[in-house]
C-alpha cells in the first residue's frame, strides 16, 4: 500500500517529510519519480495535473490537501472513489484572522491612511463609525464562512450570512437561495465571499452582485473581500464597479489566473488590496495529520470524515 503526493505549486518534500514521518509504515512517493501504479491506495492532491490520477486500479481515496475541491473536480479523468478535503481548525483560524483583518481595515479606513502618511496629511476629518453600525454580508457558511461570522460578531459588526440551505445561528441573520440573495445583498455594506467555485458559483462576484449591494451604509458605499476562489469573481466587473463608485474596494486572495499576471491592472489600483492565495495556507505539519488519521480510519474499516458530494461539486 502506498501513498501518492500529486501537487503543483507548493514545495513538495515539506509533505513528503510529514506523511512519511506520522505514517512509517506506508511507503510514500511523489508524482513524477517512478512508482508502482497497483500499489497506489491514497492520493494527497493539491492542483495535480489533469489525468494523472488515472490508472491506479486499487485506489481507496483522494484527499485535498486543501478545504476547496474544485482543482479536483476540473479533472475530467478524476477517478470514482471518495474525496475527503481538509476541515482543520489551524486553516480555519487563519482564513478568520484574514477576513477580520481586512473588515477592520475597510472599517478603518486604513488604506486613506497608509496614503496620508506617506503623503504626511494630518486629517483633519478623524471620524470612524462603529463596527455595529456597518453590515457584513457572508457568501458561504460553511466551516470557514461560519467561524469568521462568529469572529466578526464578537468584533461587534452586523453580520449575516448568505448559503444554499438556512442556518439558525445566535444573533446571525441567515439568507438562503436564489429568492434570499437580493434582499441579503441590499443589506450588505462588506461582502465577504467564502464561497466554494462549482459550476452554480462560477462568476457569481458579477456587476448584477455589485449593482444590489448597499450604498447607503456608514462606509459611504460597498467593499467586497473575495478569499473563496477566483472563478468566482468577474475582474472586469470588479473594476468597472470600481470605476463607477458601485464598489469603494476591494481585498481579493484569489484571481482568475494565479499567479495574477504582471500586467494586472488589480496590482496597481489604488483601492484594490491583493494578497497571493495565502489568507489560509494549508500547513503540512497541522494537514498531514489529519489525513494520516484518515488513513488509519479507512485502515479499521471506519468511514471517512469530510467527504464532499460530487454532485454539488464541494
Ligand atoms: P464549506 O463546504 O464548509 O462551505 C461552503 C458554503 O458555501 C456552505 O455554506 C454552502 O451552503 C455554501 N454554498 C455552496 N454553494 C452555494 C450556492 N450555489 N449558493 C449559496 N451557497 C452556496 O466550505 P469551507 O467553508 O470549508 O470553504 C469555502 C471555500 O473557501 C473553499 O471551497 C475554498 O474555495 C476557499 N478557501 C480559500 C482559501 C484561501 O487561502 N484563499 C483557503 C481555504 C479555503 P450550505 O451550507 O447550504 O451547503
Ligand atoms: C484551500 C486553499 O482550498 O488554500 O485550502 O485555497
Amino acid at each position: 500500500m502506498t501513498l501518492l503526493i500529486a501537487m503543483t505549486g507548493w514545495h513538495v518534500e515539506d509533505w513528503r517529510q510529514r506523511f512519511q514521518a506520522l505514517l512509517p509504515e506506508l511507503p510514500v512517493v511523489v508524482l513524477g519519480e517512478p512508482f508502482d501504479r497497483r500499489a497506489v491506495h491514497y492520493v494527497a492532491s493539491w492542483k495535480h495535473p489533469e489525468g494523472s490520477l488515472a490508472g491506479l486500479p486499487n485506489l481507496d481515496a483522494i484527499f485535498s490537501l486543501g478545504a476547496g475541491v474544485d482543482h479536483l473536480f476540473a479533472d475530467s479523468r478524476l477517478p470514482d472513489v471518495p474525496i475527503a478535503r481538509v476541515v482543520d481548525p489551524d486553516l480555519t483560524n487563519r482564513m478568520s484572522e484574514y477576513i477580520v483583518l481586512h473588515c477592520l481595515m475597510h472599517l478603518r479606513q486604513q488604506r486613506r491612511y497608509d496614503r496620508q502618511q506617506r503623503e504626511a496629511v494630518w486629517d483633519d476629518d478623524r471620524h470612524q463609525p462603529a463596527a455595529r453600525s456597518v453590515r457584513i454580508g457572508i457568501m458561504g457558511l460553511g466551516e470557514l464562512g461560519l467561524d469568521a461570522a462568529r469572529k466578526l460578531q464578537m468584533v461587534g459588526f452586523d453580520v449575516a450570512g448568505w448559503s444554499r440551505s438556512p442556518k439558525d445561528v445566535d444573533g446571525l441573520q441567515s439568507f438562503a437561495g436564489e429568492d434570499g440573495l437580493v434582499t441579503f445583498l441590499a443589506r450588505t455594506d462588506i461582502l465577504v465571499c467564502l464561497l466554494p467555485l462549482t459550476t452554480d458559483t462560477r462568476g457569481v462576484l458579477n456587476a448584477w452582485l455589485f449593482s444590489g449591494l448597499a450604498q447607503d451604509g456608514r462606509l459611504g458605499g460597498a467593499f467586497l473581500i473575495n478569499a473563496g476562489r477566483g472563478g468566482l469573481q468577474v475582474e472586469a466587473d470588479i473594476l468597472a464597479a470600481l470605476a463607477a463608485g458601485t464598489l469603494k474596494g476591494a481585498t481579493l486572495d484569489v484571481f482568475e489566473t494565479e499567479p495574477l499576471p504582471s500586467d494586472s491592472p488589480l496590482w496597481n489600483h489604488p483601492a484594490v488590496t491583493v494578497t497571493p492565495h495565502n489568507a489560509a495556507m494549508s500547513e503540512p505539519e497541522a494537514v498531514a495529520g489529519l489525513i494520516a488519521a484518515q488513513i488509519r480510519r479507512l485502515q479499521a474499516g471506519e468511514p471517512l470524515e469530510h467527504v464532499v458530494d460530487p454532485a454539488k461539486g464541494y
